[in-house]
């Protein structure tokens, strides 16, 4: 397992790693076997359709006989997931920034430890939604914490069991917004989303609409970076495609990083 994260943590560049030329739309038999032992992570803003693809993905991977073991996070363990409730829930309003990197880092701790490091270890493929680079996205790109200090917490967390692929999954903030909740796009109330604190604001104002759409404008931002960042481990995807494109883009990539 790598732990390659480090280097100058300043300054954006912009997707040149989107798969553009979709030409590869199934792994081979043998990019499939390559998945053994191998940790991935389909990460990305909220809305951007990880989930859906990691179903597919993980029914493909299956159905070619790989032993694969699908976690989200934060969660995937039962102390995970109290940390999950606490997270997410909308009473916490109050939680500082640094409080809330602290608990998806211990979340992932627990994670690795309880269930990725073991799965690795047993020749299996672990499949993320969800890692570190959600951390340094929404806590530091969006929430302002020092990207140099998340890795630093994130290398007690993950103890040297990172990711050896991660894949972003990037779209333009309106996109992914108006599929979360189509009264974003038309402007109106934004309601709850996903219980997410960000939008618990039942009655939207405008300052609190916008401020919400730069938190997520730097995420996705802080994603791209992270992928010019280690392109030697990141791929970015286009997600605004539609789900059978986004699909290609995705064999696409982890067969060409797996495969020869
Ligand atoms: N978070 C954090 O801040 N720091 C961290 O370190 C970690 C997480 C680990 C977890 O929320 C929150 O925790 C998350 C980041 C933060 N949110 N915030 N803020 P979650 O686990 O409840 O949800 P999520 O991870 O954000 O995933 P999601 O809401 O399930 O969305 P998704 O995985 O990106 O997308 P999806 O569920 O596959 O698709 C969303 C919708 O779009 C759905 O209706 C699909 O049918 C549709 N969809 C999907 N693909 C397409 C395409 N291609 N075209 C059109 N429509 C599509």
């Amino acid at each position: 397992m790598r732990a390659k994260w480090g280097g100058v943590l300043t300054g954006l560049v912009g997707a040149s790693t989107i798969a553009e030329n979709i030409e590869k739309e199934t792994m081979a038999e043998s990019d499939y076997q390559r998945l053994a032992g191998k940790f991935v992570v389909f990460d990305g803003p909220d809305g951007c359709g990880k989930t859906t693809q990691m179903k597919r993905f993980l029914e493909k991977a299956e159905g070619a006989g790989v032993r694969i073991r699908r976690f989200r996070e934060p969660g995937g363990t039962p102390i995970g997931e109290q940390i999950r409730d606490l997270l997410l829930s909308t009473k916490n309003q109050e939680m500082d920034m640094r409080c809330e990197m602290l608990l998806y880092m211990a979340s992932r701790a627990q994670l690795v430890q309880e269930q990725i490091r073991p799965a690795l270890e047993a020749g299996e493929c672990v499949l993320a939604d969800r890692f570190a680079s959600s951390t340094l996205a929404y806590q530091g790109g969006g929430g302002g914490l020092s990207s140099t200090a998340i890795l630093q917490v994130a290398e007690i967390a993950v103890d040297g069991a990172w990711p050896h692929l991660t894949v972003v999954f990037d779209l333009p903030t309106d996109v992914a917004m108006s599929r979360l909740n189509p009264l974003w796009a038309a402007g109106k109330k934004r309601g709850d989303v996903n219980q997410n604190p960000l939008f618990d604001d039942s009655a939207v104002k405008d300052r609190i609409e916008q401020r919400a759409r730069d938190f997520f404008e730097r995420v996705r931002e802080n994603y791209l970076w992270q992928a010019k960042q280690w392109p030697e481990r990141y791929r970015v995807v286009d997600a605004s495609k539609t789900i059978a494109q986004v699909e290609k883009q995705v064999m696409k990539v982890v067969g060409e990083f797996f495969g020869d």
